[in-house]
């Protein structure tokens, strides 16, 4: 018999048919959409299994060296329609569901978003695990299983509110539990020196211990037969019993105190950027990485009897530092469990780690106090200090004593306040290379961030600009697009070449496909449309150009600047005659992100945004001419259906603030143009699809520190000024409470530069009108942005990851059957 699930629609339905009767235990003749979804999830995930067992075990018997990708955030999003397309069975489940009386298309929208991170860099995470399971990489991803995403955005008479995004209520039909892996986690407690074989160790001992048990998410590769996985760790009570607790008596009262340990993965923390010292952060970072190498550590000793051969079977990458505190517990490991020597376990140690930075504010670095470390994992805070006596000795070694240089170096900080530890330090001893994300980035890095670690050790800086996955971004989210392209393309291996995208240059012009492009455009807007008007209650008319800023709200990314510009514009037409109003471009504006909750300057822009759109949304004198409109709780899914209809989207940074951004990626590869500042990774979308298919304005990073330091003497245009003094005059009401607002980019304040780019934000902004008058030519500039595009796929960021820093080759089973 055929060891393999049958894929014709017939096996499908009765598959689907079987899982609402078997596993759902609901009637195999009547259920709704929401068990018809589960249902055929679960028949999906069957499938999955299949693939996911057998790339494994291959795995297991080619051992080649692997790549672990440990972040403490996966932003997922979901995952029927993507694991329907990648193991290409849409077709087959459209059918089967379809004569069961059910639309696939209806059932999507029942599945919860994995949010298991804050934006850019979990979600970048997301993209590479399908980027490294496409190109058959012998890869896994390690994370945390948080019980609560993140929150949930509503906005009430433009006030933020944040709901718990309890995701797991209905279950999860695409995790596979593991309670027999498990590794025991122990937080506090004190170092005891005993004498094991006539040698002294160190040993951590007493204290707290939980366990982390897996749970596993298969991954499958677009159009191969690698399904790859992340495994992700639930905190759970351990399973030895306390005995202290349990004699004394007190039953009850020691079984709540196991209970606790579950909360260590209960929350996603948002990202506020501010370093702020939470001991549960802390140990849910130590959590994930404690667990993960013991796991990477059991795989390795599976097959091998010394240590010997780890830096060629292991690589770990680190997404920021959060994950650092894995580099202490290797050492810790290896030292005091396995028995090797200091030298040794260093040597072993700094080959298997690289680390990846996603900031450029140097007040976002990462850094704990010595005290709570010391306090939670105590004999980490001693591997640490052992970790940086052996740096700075070995740099007075090298530099003589340079004690500025080490008090520069050194991973541990002196504050006023006390000791901290730079985790970013850490990390760059520890690793043998560090990457930023696009090479503006990375340029800063080697001479803003980190100078003298970039003197000291040049060959470990690196760059590796950041890309998005066409499959999900592209490919699934805007099939009459992908469908166009292949059709032009010759099939479709763009979609896994997307280089292969540059021949569409050659239709930049040809009026028909023009027609074709332009056509889908509006199709898309129109299902956008929907969106808005569902969730604002606004109605828009798809015929306007759509214009998009949706990405987390901060004060860098220059949402202000936006509104102020949408102020401008309503200020222009409100001033001009019908005549004159007949030559605008109507234009919708939208804007969307979450504000971390504690970040109340998000918070009052949040508010701005929604008083300037009430405004103008219901003035007569503009009609559809303007809408502003605050899309709430933008997440993944809202953003495939945002993303394909944009014709416009605003990147407009503070020039040297944006890492990369990877949105703007999502955005051309859908054929929508960009307004945006030289920075973060626009430069080089700017380099691929050339400045003048864009809208490029302000200052750039060069600029950027004297213009700050010049501002206080800066005289804002007359327009800006008078805009700010609309806001406080109550123009929009709720004036007393924008005032902060104001504040901050006012009178010598405003450190993002809003006033210095206002006039050529605006000149950018006209150009944007006067071209999209002109179809023919808007139309080109859309496709060339699609053209161009190819070099953001994170495939190629995937490959010169596993070329330049971890080493690693496909590995791919051969095709079943
Ligand atoms: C830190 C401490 C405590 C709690 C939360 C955090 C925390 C969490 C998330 C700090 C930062 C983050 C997220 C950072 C992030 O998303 N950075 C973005 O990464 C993208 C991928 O590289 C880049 O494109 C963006 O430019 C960058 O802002």
């Amino acid at each position: 018999m055929d060891r393999y699930l049958r894929n014709d629609v017939m096996s499908v339905q009765e598959s689907i048919v079987n899982h609402v009767e078997y596993t759902m235990a609901r009637n195999r003749y009547q259920f709704d959409d929401f068990e018809a979804y589960n249902a055929a999830a679960f028949s999906v995930r069957d499938r999955l299994i299949e693939s996911w067992n057998d790339t494994q075990q291959y795995f297991r018997e080619k051992s080649p060296k692997r790549v672990y990708y440990m972040s403490m955030e996966f932003l997922m999003g979901r995952s029927l329609l993507n694991s329907l397309y990648n193991l290409d069975i849409k077709p087959q489940y459209t059918e089967a569901l379809r004569q069961l009386g059910y639309e696939l298309e209806t059932l999507v929208d029942k599945e919860r978003d994995a949010a298991l991170g804050n934006g850019g860099l979990g979600r970048l995470a997301s993209c590479f695990l399908d980027s490294m399971a496409t190109q058959d990489l012998p890869a896994w991803g390690y994370g945390i299983r948080y019980q609560y995403g993140m929150f949930r955005q509503t906005v009430n008479d433009g006030f933020q509110h944040e709901h718990p995004d309890y995701w797991l209520n209905f279950g999860n039909p695409w995790e596979i539990e593991r309670p027999y892996i498990s590794y025991p986690i122990k937080f506090y407690g004190g170092v005891e020196k005993q004498i094991i074989d006539g040698h002294e160790v160190n040993k951590w001992v007493g204290g707290e211990d939980i366990s982390a048990v897996a749970y596993d998410n298969p991954i499958p590769g677009w159009n191969t037969p690698t399904t790859i996985n992340l495994r992700l760790w639930s905190a759970k009570p351990s399973r030895e019993f306390d005995l202290e607790s349990f004699n004394t008596g007190d039953y009850v009262q020691a079984i709540l105190a196991k209970q606790r340990a579950e909360t260590i993965s209960s929350v996603l923390y948002p990202d506020d950027r501010t370093y702020q010292g939470k001991e549960l952060r802390l140990k849910q970072q130590y959590f994930m990485v404690s667990a993960t190498i013991q796991d990477i550590i059991r795989r390795y000793l599976v097959n091998h009897d010394s240590f010997d051969e780890f830096p060629n079977q292991v690589a770990v990458q680190l997404n920021d530092t959060h994950p650092s505190l894995a580099i202490p517990e290797l050492l810790r490991l290896l030292i005091d469990e396995h028995g090797l020597s200091d030298t040794k376990a260093w040597e072993i140690t700094s080959k298997v780690f690289s680390f990846t930075n996603h900031t450029v504010l140097v007040d976002a670095l990462e850094k704990w106090p010595v005290d709570l470390l010391e306090k939670v994992l105590p004999r980490h805070m001693q591997i640490i200090y052992e970790i940086n006596w052996k740096f700075i000795s070995d740099l007075s070694q090298k530099r003589g004593e340079d004690f500025a240089l080490f008090g520069r170096t050194s991973i541990i900080e002196e504050t006023t306040e006390g000791k901290l530890v730079r985790m970013a330090h850490l990390a760059m001893v520890g690793c043998h290379t560090v990457n930023g994300v696009a090479e503006v980035h990375s340029e800063l890095l080697k001479t803003r961030m980190f100078p003298d670690f970039y003197e000291l050790a040049p060959e470990k800086f690196q760059n590796k600009t950041n890309g998005v996955t066409q499959r999900r971004w592209l490919a699934f989210s805007n099939p009459a697009l992908r469908d166009l392209i292949s059709s032009k393309l010759g099939g479709d291996s763009w979609i896994r070449e997307l280089d292969m995208l540059h021949d569409l240059d050659k239709y930049a012009e040809d009026p028909e496909f023009q027609a074709q492009w332009r056509a889908i455009k509006l199709e898309n807007k129109k299902k956008l449309t929907k969106l808005i008007e569902e969730k604002t209650g606004t109605v828009v008319s798809p015929n306007a150009l759509f214009d998009i800023q949706v990405k987390r709200i901060h004060e860098y990314k220059r949402q202000l600047l936006n509104v102020f510009s949408v102020i401008h514009r309503y200020n222009k037409i409100k001033a001009a005659t019908p005549e004159e109003r007949k030559e605008m471009v109507p234009r919708v504006v939208v804007i969307g992100g979450k504000a971390a909750p504690g970040y109340d300057m998000a918070k009052r822009i949040i508010k701005l945004v929604c008083a300037v759109g009430e405004k103008v949304n219901n003035d007569p004198d503009v009609g559809d001419l303007l809408k502003l409109v605050f899309i709430p709780d933008y997440n993944v899914s809202s953003a495939e259906v945002i993303v394909p209809a944009a014709e416009l989207s605003q990147h407009i940074s503070t020039a040297g603030t944006e890492a990369s951004g990877t949105s703007n990626m999502k955005f051309a590869m859908n054929g929508c143009l960009i307004i945006g500042t030289m920075d973060g990774s626009n430069v080089e979308i700017a380099e691929e699809i050339g400045k003048r298919n864009m809208f490029i304005f302000g200052a750039n990073s060069a600029d950027v520190p004297i213009l700050r330091s010049e501002r206080a003497r800066f005289k804002p245009p007359p327009e800006f000024d008078g805009i700010v003094e609309q806001i406080r005059g109550g123009a929009f009401d709720w004036a007393d409470f924008l005032n902060p607002v104001c504040d901050a980019v006012h009178g010598g304040a405003d450190y993002y530069l809003l006033a210095n780019d206002f006039e050529d934000y605006i000149r950018a902004q006209d150009l944007v009108d006067e071209t999209y008058k002109d179809q023919a030519k808007w139309t080109t500039m859309s496709i060339k942005s699609t053209a161009g595009s190819g070099k953001f796929s994170s495939d190629r960021t995937i490959r010169e990851y596993a070329k330049d820093i971890w080493g690693i080759e496909p590995c791919r089973r051969p095709e079943p059957g």
